[in-house]
């Protein structure tokens, strides 16, 4: 056994699992918590350490993923089970970190890819769906888990000063790809300002709508549950909706290095539409709907700028698994950024079709 087993294996133990342990071994590709399957000899559950970087408040961060869970168990819907520590506590605090346990959710897969449009839509339908039934959640009971995350024109700021300090003398090798910021600046803050003068409501969202955040039926395809709850708090439709567009309507892999294979597909885009704005039509502003195709836009521009900020200061944030795999992803962030721009005309007129039909 390895040292970091056996530690798990203390940490395990300290919640209330059925069954004697058998294994614990690294899981999934999350770019955030460290995730492990843990094995016992009766159940299957999650066992995380959480980004305590990340995340500062963890007590804050658990209270907030336990109301959301019990409101959407209230209404009969299937979410994460958060498996309570011996001590009666919803997280583990000890000197190796802050660890959490999840019932793990059988029968099901988180998908990297589709190519299967229904699936496609069956995750825009739930993930509409999901705003919807948090509709009726009072957003006060909840913590802003991390200020200004999908705060393009923040975002920006926090990328200009990467530039500036530039601390390792990477920018001299993303020239091509500091300029595809700089050069869209204006466009930066054309949600926010719509915020602002309240076009676009805040909603209670989930902020990290991408493909392997929610589990789908293995055998049916259907959704099953939305997952990786961390950063449920108030924000915008176009954030939840966009981010899954940047992720799923992908040719390829977000860290694919061969950019001739990375294209936006307007197709899957379609698919994608007709699931999440069918879900939400009742309560869609007029607003919203218009700018569903900039969230897209926003949202994956954005997901590049933080890649690149984050290889400027030296990949502290995403985990990666090579030296430049934070510039990589940049690239096809900013490879589908300009698909969509060159395609925003038509994405609309997708969007307004299944808003007004
Ligand atoms: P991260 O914040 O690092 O993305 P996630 O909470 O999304 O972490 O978990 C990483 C991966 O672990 C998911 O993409 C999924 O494959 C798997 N996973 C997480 N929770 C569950 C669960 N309750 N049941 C089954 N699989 C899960
Ligand atoms: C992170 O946690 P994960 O891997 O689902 C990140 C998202 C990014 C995404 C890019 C809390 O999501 O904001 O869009 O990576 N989550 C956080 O793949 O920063
Ligand atoms: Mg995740």
């Amino acid at each position: 056994m390895t040292d970091c087993t056996i530690k798990n294996l203390h940490i395990a133990e300290s919640f209330l699992l059925d069954g004697e342990i058998k294994s614990i071994e690294p899981y999934g590709n999350g770019h955030i918590n460290s995730t492990f399957l843990l094995v016992t000899d009766k159940k299957r559950y999650i066992l995380q350490k959480m980004n305590t970087t990340i995340f500062k408040d963890s007590d804050a961060l658990m209270k907030n993923i336990c109301l959301v869970t019990e409101h959407l168990r209230g209404k009969g819907i299937e979410t994460l089970e958060v498996i309570f520590t011996k001590g009666g506590e919803s997280y583990l605090k000890c000197d190796d970190g802050a660890f959490r346990v999840y019932a793990f959710i059988e029968n099901t897969v988180a998908y990297d890819k589709v190519d299967d449009a229904s699936i496609f839509k069956a995750s825009g339908k739930a993930f509409g769906e999901f705003q919807q039934q948090l509709a009726d959640f009072d957003a006060s009971q909840l913590a802003d888990i991390i200020a200004n995350f999908h705060n393009t024109p923040v975002r920006f700021e926090n990328f200009c000063r990467a530039l500036e300090a530039d601390k390792l003398g990477r920018a001299a090798e993303c020239r091509e790809e500091i300029e595809f910021v700089l050069s869209r600046k204006e466009k930066f803050s054309k949600i926010t300002d719509a915020m602002a003068v309240g076009d676009v409501p805040l909603r209670v969202t989930h902020n990290d709508t991408k493909l392997n955040n929610i589990l789908m039926d293995k055998e049916s395809g259907a959704a099953r549950a939305i997952i990786d709850l961390d950063t449920v708090m108030p924000g915008s439709m176009l954030y939840d909706f966009g981010d899954s567009i940047r992720f799923g309507a992908s040719t390829a892999a977000e860290d694919e290095k061969n950019l001739d294979l990375v294209h936006f597909d307007i197709s899957l885009f379609k698919a994608y539409a007709e699931g999440y704005c069918g879900a939400v039509k009742e309560s869609i502003t007029p607003a919203e709907a218009r700018l569903m195709p900039w969230g897209a836009f926003m949202m994956t521009a954005e997901c590049g700028m933080r890649f690149l900020t984050d290889y400027l200061e030296g990949d502290t944030y995403f985990a990666t698994k090579y030296a430049g795999h934070n510039l990589v992803r940049c690239r096809t962030q900013f490879k589908l950024a300009s698909e969509m721009e060159a395609q925003i005309d038509e994405m609309t007129k997708i969007v307004l079709d299944i808003v007004n039909d």
